[in-house]
């Protein structure tokens, strides 16, 4: 099975606003909506989890009003499922994920993705999916060129070699280190990662600009 799980239990530090990143408006819309939307639409994706955790009650309520399940021991095709992490780092999180994921089978594939990319849509996403397979690595990692951001006035948070990670990877379901292939991107929509309210007010702009 191909599962996908967004990453939906941050502080929200950045955002300085009285509201879980994950559930903040744009658009119209909470930022979370358009990932799982997204992944919905994605011809390979069999099921969403979304991890929640103690750092984001709202959203599980939100998710819980929207039909997620409770994730236990096993999962199905066409589901969507919340589980809670602990919430003591993305890493930490990610790792008590494969952990989990592992128990269940260590066959399974897992699109770990962020929940804060509006711009994202269900082609990139397969067409990333389709090179991971291609490539036939244990993991894949998603960067894009520092120009990217800069061209864009988009904020990035970490930068090695002049490529940013853009907060997509996929891997086994098994928690052990996996060789790891990073596949380089220049999709303006994967770079738009929405952090701040300066982001906000810039992904507006682009918005405008992409009409
Ligand atoms: N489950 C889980 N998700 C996390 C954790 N840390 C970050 N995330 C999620 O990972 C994605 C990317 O993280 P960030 O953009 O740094 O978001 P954030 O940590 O809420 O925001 P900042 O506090 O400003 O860093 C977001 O969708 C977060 O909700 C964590 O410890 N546990
Ligand atoms: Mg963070």
């Amino acid at each position: 099975m191909i599962i996908a799980v967004i990453m939906a239990g941050g502080l929200s530090t950045r955002l300085k606003r009285n509201t879980e990143k994950t559930l903040f408006k744009f658009n119209n819309s909470p930022l979370i909506d358009y990932v799982t939307s997204n992944l919905e639409s994605s011809q390979y994706i069999d099921s969403i989890v979304a991890a929640v955790s103690p750092n984001t009650p709202n959203t599980k309520e939100y998710l819980i009003s929207n039909k997620f399940l409770k994730f236990d021991d096993s999962i199905l095709a066409d589901s969507n499922y919340y589980i809670e992490t602990p919430g003591n780092g993305y890493l930490e999180d990610l790792s008590y994920l494969l952990e989990l994921f592992e128990k269940i089978s260590t066959e399974n594939t897992l699109v770990i993705i962020n929940a804060d990319l509006p711009f994202i849509n269900n082609n990139i996403i397969d067409d990333i999916i389709r090179q991971y397979f291609k490539i036939n690595t244990e993991a894949l990692s998603v960067q894009i060129p520092v120009e990217v951001y800069k061209k864009y006035n988009i904020s990035f948070e970490f930068e090695y070699k002049g490529l940013v990670p853009v907060g997509l990877n996929i891997l086994k379901s098994v928690n052990t280190i996996q060789d790891q292939y990073e596949l380089i991107r220049e999709d303006m929509e994967l770079a738009i990662n929405l952090n701040s309210l300066e982001d906000v007010d810039l992904a507006y702009k682009l918005l405008e600009d992409l009409k």
